[in-house]
């Protein structure tokens, strides 16, 4: 008997999903298998009302003869809102082996529709406490509860942050709850399962409600109430008891409401608590609240409700502060080792009124200290005033800030010593699951994957962020874009981008334009910069087709890609209808090759012709958008647009091409894009990856491009014959490179090349984040050329693999990089020696690879020391020109063959 095992089952996305409003969730599984070349012929899933009694099932498929083992959509009877659902698999590989049922998981849901909020939405009366007051707002509710519960659950959610507790403890783990969504249109409610809090006998809830997103200061034009002036809280705690009765406590006005300890709470600015003001047991049973003020109800709309779509954020790693310093100016300044996003935890012990205050900051300047500038008008800074009771303990509540050290003022002692056990970093993030590995022979370029990982945690904060410091942090459609790719190897993003995306296309305009940042919280300042609110920018629209198309292909996500055809399909027609020529975007205004440094001095917009940009994105949009009609079965769309891009790539050689096959523009980034899109072929397409080749090297291996250019540039030469000049671009390490940064201490991607300069000056103030992923999209070239862990693209999500690893042009000696895709961790990695070339693989079961030995004589090949062909899983084995391709079936292989590269360098 092989094993045979269904490994990881998942509900959209998720392990036990508590509180879907998905209609009809889908099932994924992973399976485990010892036999390569392992394909699933056929499954069977099964869903129960109740997990103690397996032969009554809600739902069976039955055997179905399929091999598909994602997305597996759910088909049964209507579900009902607040019902537990339990689901398990078998299959059926095609060698005729039945695996066991997997483990038993479910997935709850929460409720379906608007009309079951029952309770009312409450703020403070404003006749007590001013509704615009700073001080975090406090709610509670005392209720008893006589007969034995069962289960119970809340669900909650708020106009602005809240934090919920329970009997005196908090409710769950999630943080800047309730996220942030295009709230004019959205709001997320989160699901919390309370059985184990609740009491029966009297019984007491908190809520905790500060300004966060919803009324707080944001965009860099010090906006209040963005969305709305006051803040409100919502929820409905459903309880069942035992007897198979069920109650219902929700938000009404007979809560109390008081200000407490937060005197203030910011997004950007930090927060002010002061433990004197603490109100002891406020969210315990029997305390006294008479001196508490009213609520009054209030009406928000209720049909924007809608379940949790995103990871929660939440704490994801603790970190501690690797020194103390005393700068030249005297600060004593905590170094966290890592510039990271999150809040600083710390306990201290004194006399009651201590002040202490936590300045955060990204950088030291060059004389060594402390540097706010870039954080512009953000404050960043949170200060405890202690009540003086023993060791007090603190980490703020509803803010978060951008830093590697923090300026410590107030702490007792800290002339003399400042004790670093009492201090620690809480990392906070979208808990997405990590699902990538990259890690080769040469350090940096791993410092550089670090910066890149650690610049996606730092700004997938719920919101794709362009920097998580300054007072910015805003959902920039454009850097969201070029490091989707990159951000789904490191990471599951399925649950975060599907919110987004939803986002996205609720701030759509109605003529199809797209705005710059998504939530649209830049909506007035367009309109008032441009007397236009439906302002737009290629490169940054076309998050609208770029990100839907890129979850389809690395997760197969066609219920999303169906879900959002419609924007996409009106942001291609949003183009079409700029300017004269249906085939040019050739209007208007667009950042370009964002701070390429080919700009003009003082200048942001980069030196490629904006309209080229424009309309080599035009090409790439409509073409997503013909692929999506494919997709989709859409025929008559599918026959329009494959005109459409017929006709913009026939315009854009006509345009943007002189009849020498040469780019009228001379720049990196004018060459790399119709490499990168497809937009030329033949001799022009040889013509222009010479120049692209050319201008490298004229410029001595260094790059000049922005953020249109930088994502693409090694992969347009990897795959046009110029790889060698990719990998020298990779490893430069003289400004600008990636590896400068790196070598001036960088732990993140920064938004400039030269946001530190040569001599340890900075840039500027005015706009210079050292937490900035866009530049980090060159993890995507590092996964699918360096490691060449790739897929074929007909096959999404892949269930076709690609192994191809380019192990020429550099020094590096080994390589590995690991993804747990759909359908199971997918490795690819090769090592060299003088005498042997080693390549690793793992395809997981139910997929196949196409693999590329790069360099290999077919003759010399061996796999786990057996001659190829006659490989257990491997079939269809070539000599072609790159080495030998061969196909391989599930399974983990060890290819090892005669290093032809040292030898022909030899000879
Ligand atoms: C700045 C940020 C952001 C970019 C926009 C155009 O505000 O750098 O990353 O997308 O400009």
């Amino acid at each position: 008997m092989n094993h045979l095992k269904v490994k990881e089952t998942k509900c959209e996305y998720r392990k036990n999903p508590l509180g879907l409003d998905v209609p009809n969730p889908r099932i994924s599984w992973t399976i485990d298998a010892d036999r390569r070349g392992t394909l699933q012929q056929a499954y069977r899933l099964q869903v129960f009302l109740s997990k103690d009694d397996l032969e009554n099932t809600f739902w069976d498929t039955g055997k179905i003869d399929s091999e598909q083992s994602i997305h597996i959509e759910y088909n049964g009877p209507k579900l009902t809102s607040r019902t537990r659902y339990y689901y398990r698999v078998k299959i059926w590989d095609h060698f005729g082996q039945e695996s066991d049922w997997s483990e038993l998981a479910w997935w709850e849901t929460a409720l379906f529709h608007w009309s079951e909020w029952k309770a009312d939405w409450i703020t403070p009366n404003p006749n007590e406490i001013d509704p615009l007051a700073e001080q975090a707002f406090l709610l509670r509710k005392q209720f008893e509860l006589n007969k034995r519960i069962k289960s119970a659950r809340i669900y909650a959610t708020s106009a602005g942050l809240y934090e919920l507790s329970l009997n005196g403890e908090r409710v769950g783990d999630e943080l800047l709850t309730p996220g942030w969504t295009s709230y004019d249109h959205r709001l997320q409610y989160q699901t919390y399962d309370v059985t184990d809090q609740l009491l029966q006998g009297a019984n007491a809830l908190g809520i905790a409600l500060a300004d966060g997103w919803y009324k707080g200061d944001l965009t860099w034009l010090e906006k209040r109430h963005l969305y709305g002036d006051r803040r409100a809280a919502l929820l409905q705690l459903h309880i069942r008891y035992e007897d198979g009765t069920e109650e219902m406590i929700g938000t009404d006005s007979t809560w109390k409401s008081s200000t407490g300890p937060i005197l203030m709470s910011e997004i950007y600015h930090g927060e002010v608590y002061d433990a004197r003001l603490e109100k002891n047991g406020w969210d315990s049973s029997h305390y006294d609240d008479t001196d508490w003020k009213g609520v009054v109800t209030y009406t928000l709309p209720m049909d924007h409700l809608i379940a949790q779509e995103n990871w929660p954020a939440r704490v994801t790693e603790k970190i501690k502060p690797v020194s103390r310093i005393v700068t030249p100016a005297g600060d004593t300044v905590l170094d966290m080792g890592q510039n990271m996003v999150g809040r600083i935890r710390l306990k201290v012990t004194a006399p009651k009124g201590t002040r202490i205050s936590l300045h955060h900051a990204e950088v030291l300047d060059k004389e060594g200290n402390i540097y706010f500038g870039n954080l512009r008008k953000a404050k960043q800074t949170v200060e405890y005033i202690t009540k003086g009771e023993g060791e007090e303990e603190y980490a703020p509540y509803f803010t978060f800030q951008g830093f590697r050290y923090v300026k410590v003022e107030g702490y007792p002692n800290q002339e003399k010593d400042l004790p670093l056990e009492n201090f620690f970093g809480e990392v906070i993030h979208s808990d997405m699951e990590p699902t990538g590995e990259f890690e080769c022979s040469n350090q940096m370029v791993n410092q550089l994957q670090q910066n890149i990982v650690w610049g996606q945690r730092g700004n997938f904060v719920d919101v794709p962020t362009d920097c998580p410091q300054r007072d910015e942090r805003l959902g920039w459609t454009g850097d969201a874009q070029v490091f989707i790719r990159t951000a789904l190897f490191n990471y599951q993003g399925g649950p975060f981008f599907t919110k987004w995306l939803r986002d996205l296309k609720a701030d759509q305009r109605s003529n199809g334009s797209v705005p710059f940042v998504v939530p649209n919280a830049l909506k007035d300042y367009v309109s008032s910069m441009w007397g236009d609110e439906t302002y737009t920018s290629s490169a940054w629209g076309d998050a609208a087709t770029v990100c839907p198309w890129t979850l389809y292909l690395c997760y197969g996500d066609k219920r999303l890609l169906s879900e959002q055809y419609e924007s996409m399909k009106a942001w291609v027609e949003f183009i079409r209808s700029q300017g004269e020529n249906e085939f040019l975007w050739d209007a208007g205004f667009h950042f370009g090759d964002w701070l390429a440094l080919d700009a003009e001095e003082d200048s942001y917009f980069g030196a490629t012709p904006v309209h080229l940009v424009a309309t080599a994105y035009y090409a790439l949009s409509a073409r997503i958008l013909r692929d999506a009609a494919a997709v989709l079965e859409k025929e008559e769309d599918f026959a329009v647009y494959s005109k459409l891009v017929d006709g913009i790539i026939a315009n854009f050689n006509k345009t943007f091409i002189s009849a020498d096959n040469h780019m009228i523009a001379k720049t990196q980034t004018a060459n790399t894009l119709p490499l990168m899109f497809d937009l030329v072929e033949g001799d022009v397409r040889k013509q222009i990856a010479h120049d692209l080749n050319e201008l490298i090297v004229k410029n001595d291996y260094h790059l000049t491009t922005g953020f249109v250019g930088t994502p693409y540039l090694c992969i347009a030469l990897s795959e046009n014959g110029y790889h060698d000049t990719a990998v020298k671009l990779l490893l430069q390490e003289t400004y600008p490179s990636w590896l400068y940064s790196i070598k001036k201490g960088a732990t993140t991607i920064w938004e400039h090349w030269d946001g530190i300069k040569e001599d340890g000056s900075f840039w500027s103030d005015d706009m210079n984040s050292f937490n900035h992923y866009a530049y980090g999209a060159i993890g995507d070239w590092m996964y699918r050329f360096i490691a060449g862990l790739d897929m074929d693209e007909a096959k999404p999500a892949y269930k076709h693999i690609r192994i191809h690893p380019r192990i020429n042009g550099g020094e590096m000696t080994f390589v590995r990089a690991k993804h747990n895709s759909m359908y199971g961790q997918i490795v690819s990695a090769w090592s060299l020696s003088d005498e042997n070339i080693t390549i690793e693989v793992n395809v997981p079961a139910n997929t196949k690879a196409t693999i590329i030995l790069p360099f290999a004589q077919l003759k010399s090949v061996k796999e786990s020391g057996v001659l190829l062909p006659d490989v257990e899983g491997v079939s269809n084995v070539n000599q072609i020109e790159e080495g030998v391709s061969l196909e391989a079936g599930s399974g983990t292989y060890r290819f090892v063959y005669q290093n032809e590269l040292i030898l022909n360098s030899k000879k």
